[in-house]
């Protein structure tokens, strides 16, 4: 008897062709945890801890089956009882524990640091309703509860329990482990999310969520971020913050004690990672623990700093976080007199530099200042980023501490997304080149076959395989169909107006334009959008609206809609984008140059054969080094333009709106026939934020993207030398492993040993 057979039996005293998805779900769930738990985890001294507040790691069923290396094995059987592992898995509830990109690097990191043999645990918290559902109702975003904690996850209740001490409280926590399988690798790391077990999931929802922000007990761990931009929001976060650093400093100190650490060396046993600020406390935290633990604060001070990095992912002003001291005196007081040493420290060393003060003279505390004073490394998170941070955002940091920083361009784990995502691509690369592209980078071998006319065609049937498969999955979650044949152009991503998805709905504007003056495309085209707004963000929500509020116009125009379809996908997430990029041809990556530090999807698409339709932004710039501009479509002003646009106050979008080219795709906004649809306010709102000031530049470039997504499609209809592009990319990929970006994080960073199989 099999193994599938002996647990189908056990569980539910039937054969496998008996069971229900459902059923089969729970058996394969037991039967991977059980074998996840029979694997060690690792016994060096020397461990990575990290820090962060978002793990966005998809759903895990069929990653951990492939990781285990029984994936295939498993399915034949499934097949052979006539079930199906795609459909077993719509059982499976994605757990939200993030916003975007920055919680799905983390859950990248965690799979190659596993796959690596590397030892290391993220550390983060365990949120009962992840970031919020996003609903549509009347063309609008909603946002309801999103449980996924149902008894039947991946969650292991631990024995482990610490306190942690606030001002007028102090909390015991729970921890819940998830292990982390690699690929081939016959050890486990964890991610350790820690939760309060008074967390009260009984919430009322009356088409939006209420609940009582002063009430920690109950609410700690129950959301991701919810809204910062009221004072009570605020509050909880910094508790949120506290609480999971809290537990993973005391974590930290308990397993290296464990293994024979007398705390003087803890430097030589545990390495911190902090992804963003948003665990920086865990610094003043360990030297806390340290010097109540009988350490000198002037040693204490040094041990931290000798253990800590941080990675910083983002210059955009508004996100560099920094806390009211008032704040942090209500929550966290101990904490508050460490930070004021730490200040006072460095306002000694550096009199008169106030931008690289911790605490500033209105009272903020500047998180980022905190990490990069005191942890020994700060890194970027693509070339451009990590360059821009030296020469502006940090500028002041940088004259000081110029042997701190370096670069560690993002990456992504081939095993969600290529591997499970893109099987058949999968089989076939290892068809062609053989499998060894799948333990390391090694795709360029994929260039030799560039002309070979046998192998393009292969690739266009993949790709259209994958727009089928697209297709049924649209139509069982949202009941929309879309066009097998089309062009499918995607951009997917969170919803903000320096990502510009905006100017892609005034290309959409403009097409529909185009197509009512009688000029049909060759081609049909499907543009998808997906992505959430953070609820308070009203702008955000009004660009979801103009999207939503144009498909339907365009859906309902015989006219137009045989050639032109806008689909925004709602509720976006992991498993969203595992069928999305397969199926794409075109990846947007429209960021206002400067803006986006990396960008992970324009690796995603690339490696799944799409072509970036781009500006010279993050990641998209070493994307276009590697391909070369032939296998590329850039356009768009560069950073250092922009850069100085912002220095001088030099961009007055009304201008770009007065030109014939604009005005009349900016006015469609507030037509009458988008107000027949439409929420006046929400468009009203938009239309003379964009006129009178589009901070984030969407008309500067207006002109050049339309007209560079025209020659693009145009290039599409020779499809043999766009096959021969979507080669390139693919070929070239390799650099944005994730192992590659983890290797060189280890090797100039952690200093870790690595054990292979
Ligand atoms: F603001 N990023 C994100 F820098 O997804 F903290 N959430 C965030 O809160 C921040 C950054 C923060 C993203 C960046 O926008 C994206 O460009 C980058 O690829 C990604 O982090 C991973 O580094």
């Amino acid at each position: 008897m099999t193994k599938l057979e002996q647990y189908t039996l056990d569980l539910f005293n039937k054969p496998i062709r008996e069971c229900t998805d459902q059923e089969l779900y729970k058996v394969l769930l037991d039967l991977v945890r059980d074998s996840s738990q029979d694997l060690p985890t690792h016994e060096d001294k020397r461990k990575l801890y990290y820090f962060s507040a978002e793990f966005l790691i998809g759903k895990l069923l069929s990653n951990n089956l492939l990781n285990l290396g029984i994936y295939d094995e498993v399915n034949d059987e499934l097949i052979a009882n006539g079930k199906n592992i795609m459909d077993i898995e719509q059982a499976e509830f994605e757990p939200s524990l993030g916003n975007g990109g920055l919680g799905r690097l983390a859950a990248c990191f965690v799979d190659s640091i596993t796959t690596l043999g590397l030892n290391g645990d993220g550390v983060g918290l365990n949120y009962h309703f992840g970031l919020f559902k996003q609903v549509f109702k009347e063309n609008q975003q909603h946002a309801i509860k999103d449980p996924w904690i149902t008894g039947d996850d991946w969650l292991i209740k631990s024995s482990k329990t610490y306190d942690v001490p606030f001002k007028d409280f102090t909390l015991t926590s729970t921890l819940y482990d998830i292990d982390v399988l690699g690929y081939n690798q016959n050890k486990r790391n964890r991610l350790r999310l820690f939760d309060l077990d008074s967390v009260n999931a009984d919430i009322i929802e009356d088409g939006t969520i209420h609940f009582d922000k002063t009430n920690i007990l109950e609410n700690l761990t129950l959301f991701l971020y919810p809204d910062d931009s009221d004072h009570e929001g605020e509050l909880l976060r910094i508790y949120q913050q506290y609480f999971m650093v809290s537990n993973g400093a005391q974590l930290i100190i308990d397993e290296a004690i464990e293994k024979g650490s007398n705390l003087h060396d803890l430097a030589d046993y545990a390495v911190i990672q902090i992804n963003d600020t948003h665990p920086a406390f865990v610094i003043p935290e360990m030297i806390r623990l340290l010097t109540g633990r009988g350490i000198d604060f002037d040693e204490a001070v040094e041990i931290v700093q000798s253990m800590t990095a941080f990675t910083n992912h983002t210059i955009l002003a508004e996100a560099l976080e920094k806390w009211p001291i008032n704040a942090l005196e209500d929550v966290i007081p101990e904490i508050v007199e460490i930070i004021r040493q730490l200040d006072a420290r460095k306002k000694a060393e550096f009199p008169g530099n106030t931008a690289v003060e911790i605490i500033d003279v209105h009272g903020n505390v500047h998180m980022a200042n905190i990490a990069i004073h005191y942890g020994f490394s700060v890194n970027g998170v693509a070339a451009l980023h990590s360059d821009i941070l030296k020469a502006e955002t940090l500028k002041d940091f940088y004259e000081i501490y110029p042997e701190k920083f370096s670069n560690k361009t993002n990456g992504i784990t081939f095993r969600r997304w290529i591997m499970d995502a893109n099987k058949e691509l999968a089989d076939y690369l290892d068809n062609l080149i053989g499998t060894e592209w799948r333990n390391n980078e090694n795709l360029e071998s994929l260039l030799d076959f560039q002309n070979d006319i046998e192998v393009i065609e292969k690739l266009r049937a993949i790709k259209f395989n994958n727009k089928l498969r697209l297709k049924k999955h649209l139509q069982d979650t949202m009941g929309v169909e879309i066009n097998e044949h089309s062009i499918i152009d995607v951009q997917i991503k969170r919803l903000h107006e320096y990502k510009r998805q905006q100017m892609n709905a005034m290309y959409v504007i403009y097409k529909y334009f185009d197509i009512k003056a009688g000029n049909i495309p060759a081609t049909p085209i499907t543009i998808l959008f997906g992505g959430k707004a953070a609820n308070a963000y009203t702008i955000a929500r009004d660009i979801i609206h103009l999207i939503l509020t144009l498909s339907e116009l365009i859906a309902n125009d015989p006219e137009v809609s045989p050639h032109l379809q806008v689909v925004m996908v709602e509720n976006y997430n992991v498993a969203h984008a595992q069928y999305l990029i397969p199926a794409a041809d075109i990846s947007e990556q429209i960021s206002l140059a400067s803006k986006e530090a990396s960008g992970t999807g324009n690796m995603k698409f690339m490696l799944n054969g799409a072509l970036t339709l781009g500006t010279m932004d993050g990641a998209n710039v070493e994307i276009h080094g590697l391909v070369g501009d032939e296998n590329i479509y850039t356009f768009g002003q560069s950073s250092e333009y922009v850069i100085n646009l912002y220095n001088t106050g030099g961009y007055n979008s009304n201008a770009f709106y007065q030109r014939d080219t604009i005005k009349p795709i900016i006015d469609f906004i507030v037509s009458d026939e988008m107000l027949a649809l439409g929420d006046s306010t929400r468009l009203n709102r938009l239309y003379n934020d964009i006129i009178s000031k589009d901070w984030f530049m969407a008309l500067l470039d207006l002109e050049d993207y339309i007209e560079t997504k025209e020659k693009m499609l145009a290039e599409y209809e020779d499809h043999t030398a766009w096959t021969q592009k979507t080669i390139v990319n693919i070929a070239k990929a390799g650099f944005f492993s994730s192992d590659r970006t983890i290797n060189q994080y280890n090797e100039e960073i952690w200093h870790l040993t690595p054990h292979k199989n």
